[in-house]
């Protein structure tokens, strides 16, 4: 492939887009211009219930840090969502669900989601809940798992969704954290055909949560469960007696919405906390421009509820549009890897939304499983949570979509709240791999080290001046902890914590994170959490993790640990220690490759120099650059004989 390809949209779809090049640059320009008066008229598209009078109120001055958008407005995000859509689209599909057995599929309108939300408002409001509250939701992708998300906003509670993947230690920790007192789980989930024990990981989490009184649990496979008398209740049966009206909580806009979880460099995971208004603006108004949504099209989002992709843009954004959004429980590669396309075959589907570590699956088992489904419903592709390389793009343009449908990259963050860079359809030439533009009201800014932006094409850290109605407004908890992560590296400015690479044509090329997250498979994992969780083995002396590269998940887990004087390496140890990050934090923190380390190479104020396990991890010892401020450089050369990578 030429690497300088520039794919440019059709006149055809720039006509019939939402925006084409010009108005792109115009509506950009106005919003960077005056942004209170673009996100003035743009406030508009939500409904509220008292209208706002000012529209925003920003300091990024880290000893007077606030962010307010829409400040005194009021709405309900399930009104927005739902009833409001009643009246002119009230027998439409709202939800289509495909379940992980290909012969399950529901089709579920707005009439019934709205009759179904406001019943289960009820239950949570007959079970104790009230506005404020945290209510975590630990769910297979069902449409009971959207239901329970709009049921808290219309009563006005925060929930807190955590992944299904997740350990009950890690589930524990996140309920611990936002001081939960109602979880929401199904009796088991299905992925690839194998059961997930939901209920027993929460059992088994609750057990250390006393404050966690109650427990709503939904009959998905009626496999056995435990069941504490008193604390859980079968969602069937309170719905059963719960009355279908409930009166929406008029919620501020700057009254908490969500929390979602996420890893960061350091300590354990950040509450990353959401409000009502701005949020719900940007996530409905970036999934309007970004997929270009027209009524009535088919969106499929094969993200899960327990990301932030899955909140904006399978819940909130499509569902605030009248969108027909695809809700999928099951993986890419069940029954056979041919799935995700069988899936837009059966419903038609038009637009599609994945994470490149999909693509890169469903790309090495060759075009057949692909070609044998018709795609003609095809016409927009998207990627999201981790560059795409280039021959990954080609084949997503030429063999899922026909080089027929353009493809938008868009980069953006659990702290985001919304796309922020990305092209548009009917509007940007793509490049492959280059998340390309800004989207409207995103200034992004690269700086050095000192904090000095960089002009014209270069790479630099990337920033952003000026807030975003869908920012995330604070740390649960930990406000401080939101000033320091985000406000102080580079003071003025919100540091995403990626580096990006800007090129003659204004376009971003993101080049992954600057700090000690990894990114596996689309999934955050800072590095400090997996150590931690080794170390807390009674073997584990110290633990150094860092990432490298891998085919499939992009980036994979190395671990280098070093164990307790007397302990003998094994490989049975090897395979505890694996099954042990598994059951601290769930699958996804499972190193691929582990290496024993008799000692750890450190610089002489006692630092682990990650740079040159970063280096021995990616198979690239040869260039360890300047090891000369290390306490013992031997270390290093028993480090490169054992390596794991090769
Ligand atoms: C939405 C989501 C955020 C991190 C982000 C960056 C990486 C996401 C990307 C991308 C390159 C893209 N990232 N999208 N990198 N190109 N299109 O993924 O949120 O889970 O919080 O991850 O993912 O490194 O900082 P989250």
């Amino acid at each position: 492939m030429d690497a300088d390809s520039v794919f440019t949209p059709s006149q055809e779809l720039a006509t019939q887009a939402h925006a084409d090049d010009a108005q792109y640059k115009a509506l950009y320009e106005a919003s960077i211009a005056d942004p209170d008066a673009f996100w003035d008229e743009h406030g508009k598209r939500i409904d509220w219930i008292k209208p706002y009078s000012q529209v925003s109120d920003v300091s990024y001055d880290a000893g007077n840090l606030h962010i307010n958008w829409y400040a005194d407005g009021t709405l309900n995000a399930s009104v927005n969502c739902l009833d409001r859509h009643l009246q002119s689209r009230g027998d439409q599909t709202a939800i289509i669900w495909e379940g992980d057995d290909p012969n399950d599929h529901r089709h579920i309108s707005y009439r019934e989601l709205h009759e179904e939300v406001c019943k289960f408002a009820n239950v949570l409001k007959a079970n104790g809940a009230k506005k404020g509250d945290r209510i975590t939701i630990y769910m297979p992708m069902i449409p009971e798992a959207t239901v329970a998300m709009l049921a808290c906003v219309r009563i006005g509670a925060v929930h807190s969704v955590v992944f299904g993947g997740f350990s009950p230690d890690a589930l524990a920790g996140r309920i611990q954290d936002c001081d939960s007192n109602m979880v929401i789980t199904a009796d088991e989930g299905v992925r690839g055909g194998k059961p997930i024990p939901l209920k027993a990981n929460t059992d088994a989490a609750l057990a250390n949560c006393p404050d966690c009184t109650s427990c709503i649990v939904v009959k998905r496979t009626g496999g056995n469960i435990a069941w504490v008398e008193g604390r859980d209740v079968w969602y069937h049966e309170a719905m059963q007696v719960a009355a279908a009206d409930c009166p929406p909580e008029e919620m501020n806009a700057e009254d908490p919405m969500f929390i979602l979880y996420t890893s960061g460099s350091t300590g354990k995971p950040k509450g990353v906390l959401h409000t009502t208004g701005g949020y719900m603006v940007y996530a409905s108004m970036t999934h309007h421009y970004v997929f270009d949504y027209h009524d009535n099209e088919i969106y499929w989002c094969t993200a899960d509820v327990g990301w932030v992709t899955g909140h904006s843009y399978i819940v909130y954004g499509p569902l605030a549009n009248g969108a027909v959004s695809l809700m999928f429980e099951g993986v890419p590669t069940y029954p056979d890897s041919s799935r995700f396309w069988q899936v837009v075959e059966k419903h038609k589907v038009n637009i599609f939304y994945t994470a490149p570590t999909a693509i890169r699956a469903l790309m090495r088992e060759g075009d057949a499983p692909v070609k044998t489904c018709d795609r003609s419903s095809l016409r927009l592709l998207g990627t999201v949570g981790e560059p795409i390389n280039p021959e990954a793009w080609m084949w997503y343009h030429e063999v899922v979509g026909e080089k027929r449908c353009p493809i938008v990259d868009t980069w953006w963050q659990t702290e985001t709240g919304g796309i922020m860079i990305t092209p548009l359809p009917g509007a940007t030439a793509t490049k492959p791999g280059s998340a390309t533009r800004p989207f409207f009201g995103v200034k992004p800014v690269l700086v050095d080290g000192d904090n000095n932006p960089l002009d014209g094409a270069v790479e630099g850290n990337l920033c952003i001046d000026h807030s975003w109605p869908g920012q995330m407004r604070t740390v649960y908890g930990d406000h401080q902890r939101f000033i320091e992560t985000y406000f102080t590296t580079f003071p003025g400015r919100y540091f995403t914590g990626d580096g990006a690479r800007r090129d003659e044509d204004g376009y971003y090329w993101i080049t992954g994170r600057v700090d000690d997250v990894l990114n596996v498979s689309g999934h955050r994992m800072g590095t400090a959490e997996i150590e931690s969780a080794l170390v807390a083995h009674q073997h584990v002396a110290e633990a150094a993790v860092v990432g490298y590269p891998h085919d499939i998940k992009g980036q994979g887990i190395y671990a280098y640990v070093t164990l307790v004087a007397g302990i003998e390496a094994s490989d049975a140890l090897l395979a505890e220690l694996r099954q042990w990050t598994r059951k601290e934090i769930g699958p996804i923190a499972t190193p691929d490759l582990l290496q024993w380390a008799p000692q750890l190479p450190k610089t002489r104020s006692g630092k682990i120099m990650r740079r040159i396990l970063r280096k021995i991890a990616a198979n690239e010892f040869d260039q360890l650059g300047d090891t000369s401020t290390l306490t013992d450089p031997a270390v290093v050369d028993d480090l490169i004989e054992n390596r794991q990578n090769r």
